[in-house]
């Protein structure tokens, strides 16, 4: 059975439980969301849908990746709670808590990745969530949630994941591509030279060597990091660029004709994202043999968020299963919202089964991204290759 039928028929069998713990009376008796019963205090009594409009702020600070939402959310979400979404975007875990870590950043809700997610919670950068606020939790996969950075989603909760491979352009690999080699083996790079990039990523990049040297991308091993930087160094006279920002332009437009990437870039790059740009069907992804990275973007909320009530209405609405769905087909990332995967767009569902989206044997080369206090290591590794 593949991933997306055995996400929908776990989802169909823990629905009702679910649903019932997220309506909970009792869970959180007088909260602001859903939990209150009404005739007890009618005078502070929520609109029908929960939500206590005088607790609103009229504005909300998210900081997202860029290409990681329909902007018809944000418009649906101020048409309907009357709070204008300001929205900014950044490309890579490690510059969005720079800037958090300064302090004052002005900023409401991030979206770190799993490991990213570990650091934000040791530093005290995130609050702990009101779970009694979030009613849409229930609609969320199992498979998704209390994953090893915050085993009980504490501080976080699910936005979207996707794995990471090679993009390629079948025109100019009618063969396809099967293996890091593409990228990495000296006798590959000349045909490719100026027509291909890295992702800009401390982790990924130097994961992706390692995963071509048949390691696992969290090895802190010292000879086999130097192994893998030596590589990235031997690549880099051969690159366009390291570019996390708009590989899916790029490849859709012809300049790159093959990118390490993310699986959504290389679902926008074959069917485009929205007015954006247009998509190239030529376009294809893979999780080459030796294997590549899954992972998880997750909402948080920072501790400083001055509208925290706000925040926790904004994570709730996007749980919701025809919001996550749209939001899901619109980026072409996997989304962790069982009760939405119905709701996608044929073509996404498709793609998800082609390779978009892992299955059995796909998830047996897959690898989560690790944080410890070895693998501060990466960052040494990442300085060096910059540098060179
Ligand atoms: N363009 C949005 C990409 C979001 C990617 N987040 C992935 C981090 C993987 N380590």
């Amino acid at each position: 059975m593949n991933w997306t039928r055995r996400t929908i028929l776990l989802f169909a069998m823990l629905l009702p439980l679910l649903v019932a713990c997220g309506n909970s009376s009792t869970d959180s008796p007088g909260n602001e969301y859903g939990s209150a019963p009404v005739a007890e205090s009618p005078a502070a009594a929520p609109a029908s849908d929960g939500v206590d409009r005088t607790k609103l702020a009229s504005e909300l600070y998210f900081y997202n990746w860029s290409d990681y939402i329909d902007p018809e959310t944000l418009e649906l979400f101020e048409q309907e709670y009357g709070v204008r979404v300001i929205y900014d975007t950044y490309d890579a875990n490690e510059d969005m808590i720079a800037k958090v870590r300064a302090g004052n950043s002005g900023y409401d809700i991030v979206v770190p990745s799993d490991y990213a997610v570990q650091t934000m919670v040791d530093e005290e950068l995130v609050q702990p969530l009101d779970k009694s606020l979030l009613t849409n939790l229930g609609a969320m996969s199992q498979n998704y949630l209390g994953i090893y950075f915050d085993p009980e989603n504490r501080y976080s909760v699910p936005y979207l994941l996707g794995l990471t491979g090679i993009a390629y352009n079948r025109e100019f690999f009618p063969n396809g591509v099967d293996s890091w080699s593409a990228l990495f083996d000296p006798a590959n790079l000349s045909a490719i030279q100026g027509k291909f990039s890295m992702l800009e990523d401390e982790r990924e990049t130097p994961g992706a060597a390692l995963k071509f040297l048949g390691q696992s991308l969290n090895t802190t091993d010292p000879a086999t990091l130097r192994q893998a930087q030596d590589l990235l160094i031997a690549q880099k006279p051969f690159l366009s660029a390291y570019n996390s920002s708009d590989v899916n332009r790029k490849l859709a437009s012809g300049e790159y004709l093959i990118a390490h990437a993310w699986s959504g870039q290389a679902m926008q790059a074959r069917n485009g994202l929205g007015d954006e740009f247009s998509g190239n069907p030529a376009i294809d992804f893979v999780i080459p043999k030796e294997g590549g990275t899954i992972w998880m973007d997750n909402l948080v909320i920072l501790n400083d968020s001055p509208n925290a009530y706000t925040a926790h209405v904004f994570i709730n609405f996007l749980m919701r299963p025809e919001i996550a769905a749209r939001n899901a087909g619109y980026v072409g990332y996997i989304t962790p919202n069982a009760a939405a995967v119905p709701l996608l767009p044929q073509e996404v569902q498709d793609l998800y089964a082609a390779g978009f989206a892992p299955n059995e044997e796909l998830l047996k080369r897959l690898e989560w991204i690790e944080r410890s206090a070895e693998t501060v290591a990466f960052t040494d590794l990442w300085t060096a290759v910059k540098g060179e």
